[in-house]
């Protein structure tokens, strides 16, 4: 049904949806100096900026070489390498560091918003606010700041109804929990963390299919939270089916004592609850989670995100909850600029809103006309 030409996936794509790109690749320290100007700019609101610096790096993480004098003009040409940047990779090559970068790493605002942004529910603008108005400036001058606060005791949405019966995560809590939440997640505890969800949902609703994505399934060694895809190839997307499911599945986890905190539950949040543009319409939970208890060992808390989708799009939701947060982003864009519209949620063909079930990941990238790149290779 597809045509049979798939675009080509290559280092100089414009498209990071068709830039092969390893976890590590041979550039990592130039990519981690220009990192720390791309969140600078990201932390001063000065988003523009902070995208450019994103796709050029992404395009850095991708070239296959390690960067020499020689490489620079190949490198100009490269997409998203406009002069600004070329002129700091020029910098680094020959000075083996970036000034700015440098001077950035030791500002002591700098060091601040990048401190309260490790607090979960805390962004770039809260971060600015919270140092330029109330004139804080560490951990300690937060967590003083929030305990002088009157709790936000908001379970209830505008109708008088709880929200959830799980507490969500306030910004208290999330400092508390802080040390945590930081704190990466080893393959081998991902894997732990999935077989306890799973053996619960097993209970509720037997047969379920799943699949961890995001950084896990992309090879991160660490992760900073868990995703889990889930669907019920007895569920379709007309009935409400799925999103009973989510509700039951994270009201039995947190009777278990398994989910501490919901963040967000879907259906009844509102969509922009997340801050995020392009965000699906799947029936998803932000959690918390705790393993249960090993005798003589510390329990921590993690960020789970359990996202449900109907069987029809099951492939797409794996495939936009894989990430990167760029790969996605220029798979959307892809899409769109041939007419489709292409989210977790589902690929329709804008002209006639004709819809595509795809029946594996691979038929997610033939539809979209683009060759297939490894889950491993997505970390643009
Ligand atoms: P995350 O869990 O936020 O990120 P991650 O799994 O890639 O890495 P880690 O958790 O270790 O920090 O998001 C999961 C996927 O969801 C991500 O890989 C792509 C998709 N996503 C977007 O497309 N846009 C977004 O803004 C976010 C937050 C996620
Ligand atoms: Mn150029
Ligand atoms: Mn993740
Ligand atoms: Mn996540």
């Amino acid at each position: 049904t597809q045509s049979t030409e798939l675009a080509k996936a290559h280092y100089t794509s414009r498209y990071a949806c068709l830039r092969p790109c390893p976890m590590e690749c041979p550039n990592q320290q130039l990519v981690q100096q220009l990192g720390i100007i791309r969140c600078s700019r990201e932390l001063e609101g000065k988003d523009t900026s902070a995208l450019s610096y994103e796709r050029a790096i992404s395009v850095l993480k991708s070239y296959p070489y390690p960067l020499t004098p020689s490489k620079l003009t190949e490198v100009s040409k490269l997409p998203g390498i406009g002069e600004k940047i070329l002129s700091k990779i020029t910098e680094y090559i020959n000075e083996g560091n970036i000034k700015e970068s440098q001077a950035i790493a030791g500002s002591s605002r700098y060091q601040s918003l990048c401190a309260f942004t490790t607090v979960y529910g805390i962004g770039a603008s809260s971060a600015r606010k919270l140092y330029d108005s109330f004139g804080l400036r560490t951990i300690g001058d937060l967590t003083e700041h929030y305990n002088s606060l009157p709790p936000p005791a908001s379970r209830h949405d505008g109708n008088g109804r709880i929200l959830t019966p799980a507490p969500t995560l306030s910004i208290k809590d999330a400092l508390a929990l802080r040390a945590d939440l930081n704190e990466t997640i080893p393959r081998t505890e991902v894997d732990m963390m999935h077989s306890v969800v799973v053996a619960e949902l097993e209970k509720i609703r037997p047969g379920c299919l799943n699949t961890i994505v995001g950084g896990y399934r992309r090879g991160k060694v660490e992760s900073n939270d868990v995703d889990i895809v889930i669907t019920h190839p007895a569920l379709s997307s007309g009935s409400n089916q799925v999103m009973g499911l989510c509700e039951t599945l994270v009201n039995r986890l947190y009777k278990r004592g398994l989910v501490t905190h919901v963040m967000h539950l879907s259906g009844f949040h509102p969509p922009d609850a997340l801050r995020t543009s392009n965000w699906d319409t799947l029936e998803k939970a932000l959690t918390v989670f705790i393993l249960p208890p090993v005798s003589g060992s510390r329990r921590i808390h993690r960020r789970l995100d359990l996202i449900f989708a109907a069987p029809e799009t099951y492939w797409t939701a794996v495939t936009g909850w894989t990430g990167s947060k760029m790969f996605e982003r220029d798979l959307r864009l892809w899409a769109k600029e041939r007419g489709m519209k292409f989210d977790s949620s589902g690929i329709t063909r804008r002209r006639d809103s004709k819809q595509y079930f795809p029946h594996s990941e691979e038929d997610v990238f033939a539809i979209l006309g683009l060759e297939c790149i490894a889950p491993t290779l997505r970390n643009a």
